[in-house]
């Protein structure tokens, strides 16, 4: 089910976070056309929360790198992004004033996830209506609420990892279905020794401690730090919505 580079995925993210500043820079004098969207990433960092439209605009920027535009841009412009970033940015160009001047924020994170994906697809001419499946990205985020705010965790230390019971009921129960199995494949994928077992009101996820991810830290993460692992999902949800990707 996994096609996708998740290595490069990887490497991406690494070096995105960094640049998130010089990113939001680029992006608003970019060929893109998603200012708004890409301000209100720039604000939500800048008041200190790392937020969903930041989320999304990596996924923006891994499609950017992929096609070959985005590293020599990025490189070219850090420091002056940077450079905004420290400084507020407001006033120093039009379209960075979001903080004092046009709001930004979209209110609700899966409603900026969808305006952000929606606002990629109408500015790529190369999208394929035919294809694109809107509601489909909805229902995962629908899923990804559930799981992540609504899911029982009840997590057990063994010997060598954790175990931990992912339980819920209706709407909830589904979401955990689809969610922590699909999720478990991609943790495989980037090194995790990672499995699931089928529980009559959720699933049973287990985790083995290693080199790399030794016990203190998976008692740590426990079943959302787990969950969060790997860079998969802001590209994802592109995938998703263009139609090109297994609903999970
Ligand atoms: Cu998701």
């Amino acid at each position: 089910m996994m096609k996708f580079p998740w290595k490069t995925t990887l490497a991406v993210s690494a070096i995105l976070a960094a640049t998130v500043y010089a990113y939001a820079q680029i992006s608003s004098g970019g060929p893109m056309g998603m200012h708004g969207q890409m301000q209100g990433g720039m604000n939500g960092s800048m008041n200190g929360g790392i937020g969903g439209d930041m989320n999304g605009s990596m996924a923006e920027m891994h499609r950017q790198m992929m096609q070959g535009q985005g590293s020599a841009g990025m490189h070219g412009n850090m420091g002056q992004g940077m450079h905004h970033g420290m400084h507020g940015g407001a006033g120093m160009h039009g379209q960075q004033s979001g903080a004092l001047g046009a709001p930004t924020m979209p209110g609700q994170d899966a409603f900026g996830t969808i305006q952000e994906i929606v606002q990629i697809l109408q500015a790529d001419s190369s999208t394929d209506w035919s294809k694109v499946n809107i509601a489909a990205l909805r229902q995962h985020l629908i899923d990804m609420n559930e799981v992540t705010l609504h899911a029982a965790a009840a997590e057990r230390a063994l010997d060598n990892g954790i175990e931990i019971a992912v339980t819920g009921e209706g709407r909830t129960l589904e979401a955990i279905k689809r969610m922590v199995p699909a999720h478990v494949s991609e943790l495989r994928e980037i090194g995790w020794e990672a499995k699931t077992d089928d529980l009559p009101n959720g699933v049973k996820l287990t985790v083995t401690a290693s080199e790399t991810h030794p016990l203190t830290m998976l008692k740590a993460l426990g079943f959302m730090g787990i969950l969060v692992q790997g860079g998969h999902h802001q590209p994802h949800h592109l995938m998703m919505a263009k139609g090109e990707f297994p609903m999970h």
